[in-house]
């Protein structure tokens, strides 16, 4: 049977105004995810690679990716112009969207360095420092994805990292998706690791024959990907950091009566075609029922005609529409939710911007789709899950450095801190920092 027959595809609606807050925390719940389960399938993966390296990952590749015929796990730049062969419209979309993520991190490096005097003679400063090794996990799966490659690569460009290198699966015939070699070359990556899951994340953790331990590992990616970096980015023998937390995507749109009903169903969908686990939340605000079905039956009308429908039809089943009566009701539960994409269609939607509090993007207005800030606005599409907005920020340029802090005292500064720091290393009972200071200044008093 087609798509038609399998019934309306319609988010259940919950009217927001008559419930009490544990039952509105219950319907916005994001569903449990499993990590213990997973943890005892990865484990022996990273185990496998950190152990035996090249051949575990060439093992994967075939068992997971179902690349057989594989021979080597890393392309090392400069990348062979054949494999990243692409329509000139292709490239012009690329090379378009890379200059506008490129201008808006270039915008967020600090401008110079912070030097403050915080007493005389007390000089304290801080300066920024790439770090050095960063790994990009570059998902496959359902869809390919070189606009990641571009929102992981390009501020890693512009920070300045000195060694980049992407991973991603590998399909059957052992290649990869030329978009993603052709950002790679763009972005100055140094190779690509064509190992996916958790083998790709050990790969770049502990480094491999071929593949160059790195210092930091970003990206999406499914639960065993998420799990193999909590793990890696736990284990001191690795030495590496992770980017955040990684949950299914979602969206929560807010609405009111002067949005178009086919603009609000389109940005629903476009979140509900990544995947059957994507979150779509629409509040209404003050919608009567005319309206309210108008963008029901948009939803299912364009829903029918997309490729994805299944996809679409399974991430709708446990969506949502949350009625209330008021747009400050309605930032509440968007800030309670604290969404990864918000989307405003509302009259004078940057007016609200100031009572935002958790949110990893914002899209203002009838004209902002999502869809172009996941390719080609310039901000970045790698954000927080999973309610993690209420404390991490989307990846950006401070994603990718690292501050170093220095002080410098002269005579008269260390006469100016030196009691309080000889009084404190007397309270903490560590008398050779006290001495530290003490040496100096009576050497000072006592030099003629
Ligand atoms: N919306 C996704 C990013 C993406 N969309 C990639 C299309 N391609 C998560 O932010
Ligand atoms: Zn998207």
């Amino acid at each position: 049977p087609g798509p038609a027959e399998d019934g309306p595809i319609l988010m259940k609606r919950f009217d927001a105004t008559k419930s009490t807050p544990e039952e509105l925390d219950d319907v916005i719940r994001r569903p449990a995810q499993k990590t213990h389960d997973i943890m005892g399938i990865v484990t022996p993966i990273i185990d496998d690679v950190r152990a035996r390296g090249d051949t575990a990952l060439l093992h994967y590749a075939a068992r997971f990716d179902l690349a057989t015929t594989l021979t080597s796990a890393v392309i090392k730049a400069p990348f062979p112009p054949e494999l990243m062969a692409l329509s000139p419209e292709t490239t012009a979309a690329i090379d378009l969207s890379f200059e506008n993520i490129r201008k808006f991190h270039a915008a967020q490096a600090d401008k110079e360095d912070l030097v403050i005097e915080t007493m005389p003679g007390v000089k304290c400063s801080r300066f920024t420092r790439p770090i050095e090794r960063v790994g990009l996990y570059i998902p496959g799966g359902t869809a390919v994805l070189p606009s990641t490659a571009l929102m992981l690569g390009v501020p890693a460009m512009v920070a300045g990292c000195s060694q980049i290198v992407l991973a991603s699966p590998p399909r059957p015939d052992g290649s990869i998706t030329p978009e993603i070699v052709y950002v790679a070359h763009k972005v100055g990556a140094s190779a690509i690791v064509l190992a996916g899951g958790a083998q790709a994340v050990a790969a770049l953790a502990y480094g491999t024959q071929s593949v160059p331990k790195v210092d930091k590992i970003l990206g999406p990616g499914n639960q065993f990907v998420t799990a193999a970096k909590m793990y890696v980015s736990n284990d001191t023998r690795a030495a590496v950091s992770i980017d955040m937390p990684a949950g299914p995507s979602e969206v929560l749109v807010i609405a009111d009566a002067t949005a178009n009903p086919a603009f609000v169903a389109s940005d629903l969908l476009s979140q509900a075609e990544h995947g059957v686990d994507s979150q779509v939340i629409l509040i209404a605000v003050d919608l009567n029922e005319d309206q309210l079905s108008a963008i029901e039956s948009e939803l299912h009308n364009q829903a029918l005609t997309l490729p994805r429908c299944a996809i679409v039809r399974g991430s709708i089943s446990h969506s949502v529409t949350l009625q209330t009566d008021t747009l400050d009701h309605a930032l509440t539960l968007s800030n309670t939710y604290a969404p990864e994409h918000l989307i405003l269609q509302i009259a004078n939607p940057s007016s609200v911007l100031p009572k935002i509090m958790n949110a990893g993007s914002v899209f203002v207005g009838a004209w902002t789709p999502e869809s172009v800030g996941d390719y080609s606005a310039g901000v970045n599409h790698s954000l927080p899950t999973y309610g993690y907005a209420r404390q991490y920020s989307g990846v950006n340029l401070a994603t990718y450095v690292k501050h170093v802090t220095a002080s410098e005292l002269t005579e008269e500064g260390l006469r100016n801190v030196g009691g309080a720091v000889m009084e404190l290393a007397r309270v903490e009972e560590l008398e050779a920092h006290r001495r530290a200071v003490e040496v100096r200044l009576k050497w000072a008093d006592e030099r003629v």
